[in-house]
């Protein structure tokens, strides 16, 4: 039997804020850019969700709901990632064995270490709370359970400050009346899936896969060769019903593309600025595919003009790949096709799509492999120490500016 913690910290952004500016406290602040700015929140503080505020809101909005009273800040991510590390170093005192999954969020297996608080892990998580607040001053909320699941679960319900602990051998009863929607890993397109069954609770599912195990649809494949997403998503949630390693977040989705994209603050026209943060953001997705082990075959470009009419352009690749040299050469060249000397833009992005897996050995022999060797070289040390520490010089141009960051 293990124990796993799921901590996640509060508001993370806008915690950060207040804890260097106590001022803040009490008064609802967002985090994403000015007040009259046309980017989205990426975070506001429980004062602001009060509000009806959330996560990805027109700023507008925000300003719209919260009054003239409420604090905007455009954010600072070198400051919330040297937080996160911080936070991240803590946790490494109280368990070897830390798994971060976000920037503010990280899973322990703590099975190990609970002797050392007399077998309490809600003694454990409460000591860790009081450090990373006395240190930090960050509130988080902690989950405890029996696998990571319900860990993940309790740690949101009782948000923010939170502790919550799912008793061994409660997992069962505590799954039964949540909502789907509250089961980590399962994307929003499958919901209404699920509710055309008729289920909506995690205690429905489990009941359905229990129903269809035995009957012979159980057995039986679907054309795609494997069993009908329905009733694998509900044996991931019966999973989540036992103590054990294995009920880990399910991810039941192949991602088909990755794409990123950014509207800048201001309309420009300006070719070296557009293919300065082009390049950017090709990086970001080159990251995420080797991150996730995949190459690309196709690479789209996306303009959106001043009056919002969006156009794109689409090529197929020589070879996959998840080199920013192969990649951005292409998105470079669509880029040109949609462009005109002097007209304003207000979005670019790209996307890569046609993913499949690598499985070829690299023997850091042919000059793709020499890139791709150098990427991975260059992915660790700016995870490590900020994208800022090393960086390909055409991205200077946009350094420190809110079309950086990701
Ligand atoms: N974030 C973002 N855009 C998103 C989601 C998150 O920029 N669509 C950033 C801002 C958050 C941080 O990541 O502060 C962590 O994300 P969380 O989902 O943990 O959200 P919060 O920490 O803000 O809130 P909560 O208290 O619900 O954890
Ligand atoms: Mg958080």
């Amino acid at each position: 039997m293990r124990t796993f913690f799921l901590l996640d910290i509060d508001c993370f952004f806008a915690s950060v804020e207040m804890a260097l500016h106590p001022e803040l406290r009490g008064k609802p602040l967002c985090i994403g850019g000015a007040r009259g700015d046309r980017g989205i929140v990426s975070c506001p503080n429980y004062e602001a969700r009060k509000y009806g505020v959330r996560t990805a809101m027109p700023l507008r909005t925000a300003a719209r709901l919260l009054g003239p009273e409420a604090v905007f800040m455009p954010g600072n991510y070198h400051q919330y990632d040297q937080y996160a590390e911080k936070v991240m170093a803590i946790l490494g005192d109280f368990t070897p064995d830390v798994e971060q999954v976000s920037v503010d969020e990280a899973y322990m297996d703590v099975t190990g270490c609970l002797h050392f608080w007399g077998d309490d892990p809600q003694r454990m998580a409460q000591a860790m709370k009081d450090r990373i607040q006395r240190e930090c001053a960050l509130s988080v909320s902690i989950g405890i359970a029996a696998n990571k699941v319900c860990a993940k679960i309790a740690a949101g319900l009782n948000k923010p400050d939170g502790l919550l602990m799912v008793p061994a051998g409660g997992e069962k009863a505590f799954l039964l009346p949540l909502p789907v929607e509250l089961v980590p890993g399962i994307g929003v397109k499958t919901f209404p899936k699920l509710h055309a069954c008729g289920i909506r609770t995690a205690g429905e599912a489990m009941a359905y896969a229990e129903r269809m195990s035995s009957t012979p649809e159980a057995l039986s494949t679907t054309r795609g060769g494997g069993q009908s997403p329905v009733l694998s998503l509900c044996r991931y949630i019966a999973s989540c019903a036992v103590r054990c390693e294995k009920a880990a977040v399910f991810h039941p989705h192949v991602e088909k593309s990755i794409s990123r994209d950014r509207t800048f603050s201001r309309d420009t026209s300006d070719p070296q600025y557009i293919r300065a943060t082009l390049y950017y953001l090709t990086e970001r997705c080159c990251k995420t595919l080797r991150q996730d082990a995949l190459t690309a075959s196709t690479v789209s470009v996306r303009v959106r003009f001043t009056n919002f009419t969006t156009v794109q352009k689409q090529a197929v690749l020589r070879a996959a790949s998840s080199n920013e040299e192969d990649i951005f050469g292409t998105a470079v060249r669509l880029l040109a096709q949609l462009l005109a000397p002097g007209i304003l833009i207000r979005l670019v992005g790209v996307k890569v799509s046609n993913l499949r897996g690598t499985t070829q050995l690299s023997l850091g022999v042919t000059p793709e492999e020499k890139f791709s060797a150098l990427h991975h070289r260059l992915d660790g040390l700016q995870s490590r120490y900020g994208y800022a520490t090393i960086r390909w010089g055409i991205t200077c141009g946009i350094a420190g500016r809110r079309e950086e960051h990701p």
